[in-house]
């Protein structure tokens, strides 16, 4: 029998080598441990700090002007959950975030403000409550206002998932405006109209190639099923933001889905290996997560690490609750690792 103390340990280390036995259990878990812990933050408490920054910090001090969401358990580098970023962004009227582009995927959706556009390679797209424009990988962005009061949105990346994999990159545009090349909000009209799409088109990427999901078209989508459909047990009526070329997730790396919670909802319990983000768009409730409750209301953003047993609930018995949420579940089906299974409710 081997000792602790056995000298051959000190040696293997100096030699860059580990004894796997040591590590067994803590690399082949029987169940998904990661980091990352189920965790809410409160828009009002946020929403004043980021204020102050936008007051104090100018956009030639800031590359982006953003309050990052840190899960506790993913301190360095930051990150929301495995593999996803969460950040809440302010721009002041008369501001512009410059141009750039990274290989990381971007999406942003939109929290109170108006008169803002965010341009993409070359398209003006604009910003309104509720919109979900997105930014695919290694296309160049900078965001304009010319609105009035504060404009804030979500934004969500997978850098967490392209640093790990080592495939990050970044670059500056170098003008802080690019020029636009095309229609203003080209790329969402082309697309509106539901099961049409262009034809003449072969650019078929792996990215949705729209810009702008409006917010108009997801009341409407939700007031047209509005008492006919039952939904899920787990996540009530939730609809998911499609590639029209695929019908698949938006980004390879990100699915988004919206979802309205009936006055009173309770969900079954489920955990999954994917791990989500949860922004509420409007409505007061509730997520128990491995059966602590966390309690949101309005604006307020959650985060659910892989894995954790979950059940949402509406609390109000008269209001509908809407929430938004992206999830890495593209990459672990993917990757064959996708799992979900139904657990005993705990809340
Ligand atoms: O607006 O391009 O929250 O590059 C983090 C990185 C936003 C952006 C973030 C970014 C952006």
């Amino acid at each position: 029998m081997v000792s602790q103390a056995d000298p051959g340990y000190d040696v293997i280390h100096q030699l860059c080598a580990a004894p796997l036995w040591r590590y067994y259990g803590n690399l082949f878990t029987a169940e998904p441990r990661g980091d990352a812990v189920p965790f809410l933050w409160r828009y009002a408490e946020l929403r004043p700090h980021l204020l102050h920054f936008a007051e104090e910090l100018s956009m030639e001090e800031a590359e982006r002007r953003v309050l990052m969401l840190v899960n506790p358990g993913m301190p360095d580098p930051p990150a929301t959950v495995a593999t996803l970023y969460a950040g809440i962004q302010v721009i002041m009227p008369g501001e512009t975030a410059q141009a750039h582009r990274h290989t990381a995927n971007a999406f942003r959706f939109v929290i109170e403000g108006n008169g803002a556009h965010t341009t993409v390679d070359g398209e003006r797209v604009t910003m309104r409550p509720g919109d979900l424009l997105l930014t695919p990988g290694w296309r160049w962005h900078d965001h304009h206002h010319r609105g009035e009061g504060p404009m804030i949105w979500l934004d969500a990346l997978d850098y967490p998932l392209v640093n790990a994999l080592g495939a990050g990159f970044f670059e500056l545009h170098g003008q802080r405006s690019q020029k636009t090349t095309m229609p203003d909000d080209l790329s969402t009209r082309q697309f509106t109209h539901g099961h049409l799409v262009p034809a003449w088109s072969m650019d078929r990427t792996v990215s949705s190639p729209v810009g702008n999901y409006p917010w108009e078209q997801t009341r409407r989508a939700f007031e047209s099923i509005a008492d006919d459909a039952e939904g899920s047990a787990t996540d009530g009526v939730i609809l998911e933001y499609t590639n029209p070329w695929t019908g698949g997730p938006v980004l390879p790396t990100m699915a988004c889905r919206v979802q309205r919670l009936r006055p009173g909802f309770h969900g079954e319990a489920v955990r999954r290996t994917s791990s989500s983000i949860h922004h509420v768009i409007r409505g007061t409730g509730a997520v128990v997560a491995d059966g602590k409750r966390l309690d949101w209301h309005d604006k307020d953003v959650f985060a659910l690490p892989g894995w954790t047993t979950r059940e949402l609930i509406n609390t109000s018995g008269t209001e509908d609750a809407i929430v938004f949420s992206y999830s890495n579940e593209p990459v672990l089906r993917a990757l064959g690792m996708y799992r979900e299974e139904s657990v005993e409710r705990q809340g």
